[in-house]
C-alpha cells in the first residue's frame, strides 16, 4: 500500500522552518541534520515513519493538495492565494505572524477610475478590490513590489507587512488591511482518512505545543 511510505511533512526554509521545528520537536519529530547546511530537499527525522521535504513557501499547498506531502505548514497569505481545494486546515500554529495590506506612496491622492495594483497575490487582490466594489487592474510581480508605485507602474501594492520598515524605507504607507496572517498546519484530505491516527496524534501534539509557546 502507498501508506507504507513515510508520512511526509512539507516545510519552507526561512521563518516557517525556524518557527515550526521547535513545535515538531514537541511532537517528537526532529530533523537529523541542519537543512540550512545541506542542499538536500528530503530529510529523515527522529521518527523513521516521518520525513520532511523543504520547498518554496508557495509550493507547499500544491504538494499537500495533490498528496505528495501528507502535511504541510503554510502562511495564510499563501493559502488564500492558492485556494483550499483538497486541503484541510486543522490548526493555527500562531507563528510567522504578519498582515496582508494595501499600501501606497505616502500621501498618495485618491484614485478615480481604475486602480492599478502590483502584487504577487493576484487572486487575493482581485477578490479584495471586487468585494469593495472597486475596479482594479492587477499586475503580477514576483518581488520588490515596493518599487512599483515609485516608478509609476502601479497606484497601490498588496503585500505582507510586519514591522512596516520595508514600506517606510521606500516612502510607502499601509492604507488598508486585508487580513491578519499566521502559519497554518495543512493536511491532504485523503491522507486525513488513510492515515488518520498518525495525523491526529501529530495535530494534537502540535496543538499542545502551540498553547505552550504562548507562554
Ligand atoms: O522568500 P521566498 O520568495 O522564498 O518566499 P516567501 O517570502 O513566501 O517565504 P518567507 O519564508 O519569506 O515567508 C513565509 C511566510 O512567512 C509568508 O508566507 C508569510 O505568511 C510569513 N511572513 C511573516 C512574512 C513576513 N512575516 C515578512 N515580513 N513573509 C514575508 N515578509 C516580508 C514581506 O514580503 C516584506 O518584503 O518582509 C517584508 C516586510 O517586513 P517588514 O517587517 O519590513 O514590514
Ligand atoms: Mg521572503
Amino acid at each position: 500500500m502507498a501508506t507504507d511510505r513515510p508520512l511526509t511533512i512539507a516545510l519552507s526554509k526561512g521563518r516557517i522552518l525556524k518557527d515550526t521545528l521547535p513545535l515538531l520537536a514537541q511532537a517528537g519529530i526532529r530533523m537529523l541534520e541542519d537543512p540550512d547546511k545541506s542542499r538536500k530537499l528530503i530529510f529523515e527525522t527522529s521518527r523513521d515513519d516521518v520525513r520532511i521535504v523543504i520547498l518554496r513557501a508557495t509550493d507547499v499547498p500544491p504538494y499537500v493538495q495533490y498528496g505528495a506531502a501528507d502535511i504541510g505548514v503554510a502562511g495564510k497569505d499563501v493559502l488564500m492565494e492558492h485556494g483550499a481545494a483538497g486541503i484541510f486546515e486543522p490548526l493555527d500554529l500562531e507563528i510567522a505572524r504578519c498582515k496582508l495590506m494595501v499600501a501606497a506612496l505616502r500621501d498618495a491622492p485618491p484614485v478615480s477610475g481604475r486602480l492599478r495594483v502590483a502584487t504577487k497575490f493576484v487572486n487575493i487582490a482581485r477578490q479584495y478590490f471586487a468585494s469593495q466594489g472597486r475596479q482594479a487592474d492587477v499586475i503580477k510581480l514576483y518581488g520588490a513590489m515596493e518599487l512599483a508605485p515609485i516608478v509609476g507602474l502601479a497606484d497601490r501594492i498588496v503585500d505582507i507587512v510586519d514591522t512596516g520598515n520595508t514600506l517606510r524605507a521606500n516612502g510607502l504607507e499601509p492604507t488598508e488591511m486585508i487580513a491578519e496572517v499566521s502559519s497554518r498546519l495543512i493536511v491532504n484530505q485523503a491522507s486525513m482518512k488513510t492515515r488518520h491516527a498518525d495525523i491526529q496524534a501529530i495535530t494534537d501534539q502540535l496543538a499542545a505545543a502551540v498553547v505552550a509557546q504562548r507562554g
